[in-house]
């Protein structure tokens, strides 16, 4: 299996994230990825590939102009407000309040624009997310023009990004992206596993009322956990949607018997959907030893996890989103995959 990674996405380099009241150091941090690259390496999976740039119009695909021009624009309007450093946003336009016209400081601007303030952002953000979705753009071409599956090392990850707010350690939606991209490239019907540890709150939001585009996740409830406002198993899609969403939220300390009569189900449901593609938005971070989650997977399930994927007999393009134990990431990633390979 073919991984696709650029250099470039490691440029976001946060030292810092608000976290449990106070200034932490940042957890999404760029050996997360070089770890993956190395045990890729390591396990001779197959060859590494820089990403193909495939420009704005993609992105556009998913997400809003005003959005992406915030986020191009974000380090210059910071510095002319003479800061430096990382960004947080501290004030929303929650229930009441108006989203227009759209501010002008840049203090309103990350309030629009975002939806949590645990999401450091920085001079050379924009800059890595873009060549994170190139990564994901470029698996998935692999993938439509042939190849049973590829890998995009995928960082900073995706799924938490909506169509005009970024947070949880996400501003493009690299999954998202990926699957209007098959789209709009000869397939009709394209499925989204999230297998991440937190519900994929901006992927399901994007295809929310779509029924081209099947959306399905296994993750912790969101009444326990984050991103807590969204991932209820009552949300089934709405209009032309209403079916095509499927949440499988599991109470924290899940283990591989609970974990994986969820995904028994989603394979099922993949399969009755007829999808001609599948996309994983493969997060790492239902690792027991996952600082920051709650589900007790070892690494060997992520072999199985591997195994059962490959079963659904589809093309498909794996793009990372999460996981922090970063001395067993690159583990429990390659195992998937080559679980993936070996079925
Ligand atoms: C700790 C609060 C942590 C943020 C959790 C974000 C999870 C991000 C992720 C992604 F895949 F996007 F990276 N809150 N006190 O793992 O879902
Ligand atoms: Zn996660």
């Amino acid at each position: 299996m073919k991984t696709v990674f650029s250099p470039v996405q490691l440029a976001h380099d946060p030292k810092q994230e608000i976290s449990d009241g106070m200034l932490k150091p940042a957890v999404e941090i760029p050996s997360r990825a070089t770890m993956v690259r190395d045990r890729v390496i390591a396990e001779g999976l197959g060859s590494i590939l820089e990403p193909e740039e495939f420009g704005r119009a993609a992105l556009e695909r998913v997400h809003d102009a005003g959005y992406l021009d915030f986020l191009e624009s974000f380090w210059g309007r910071w510095t002319d407000a003479g800061r430096s450093g990382e960004a947080f946003p501290f004030v929303w336009p929650v229930r009441g309040l108006s989203t227009e016209p759209v501010p002008e400081h840049i203090d309103g601007l990350l309030g629009r624009y975002s939806f949590d303030a645990g999401t450091p952002l920085g001079e050379n953000t924009f800059a890595a997310a873009r060549a994170s979705a190139n990564s994901a753009l470029t698996a998935a071409r692999l993938v439509a023009g042939g190849e049973r599956s590829a890998f995009a090392l995928s960082r900073p990850p995706g799924h938490h990004a909506a169509a005009d707010y970024y947070g949880g350690y996400c501003f493009l939606n690299n999954a998202a992206i990926a699957a209007q991209w098959m789209r709009d490239n000869g397939a009709a019907r394209v499925a989204v596993l999230d297998v991440d540890y937190h519900h994929g709150n901006g992927t399901q939001s994007i295809f929310y009322d779509r029924s081209d585009v099947l959306f399905l996740s296994i993750h912790a409830d969101p009444r326990e956990e984050y991103p807590y406002f969204l991932g209820h198993a009552q949300e089934t899609g709405e209009g032309d949607g209403e079916g095509f969403n499927v949440n499988l939220p599991l109470a924290p300390g899940a283990d591989w018997a609970i974990w994986s009569a969820a995904l028994e189900e989603s394979l099922g449901r993949i399969s009755a959907f007829g999808a001609d593609t599948l996309i994983v938005s493969l997060g790492l971070d239902t690792y027991e030893k996952d600082p920051i989650s709650r589900f007790r997977l070892v690494s060997e399930d992520f072999l199985r996890m591997g195994e059962r994927l490959a079963g659904l007999r589809l093309p498909t393009t794996f793009i990372m989103e999460g996981g922090y134990a970063v001395e067993a990431i690159g583990v429990n990633c390659v195992n998937t995959l080559a679980g993936f390979e070996g079925a």
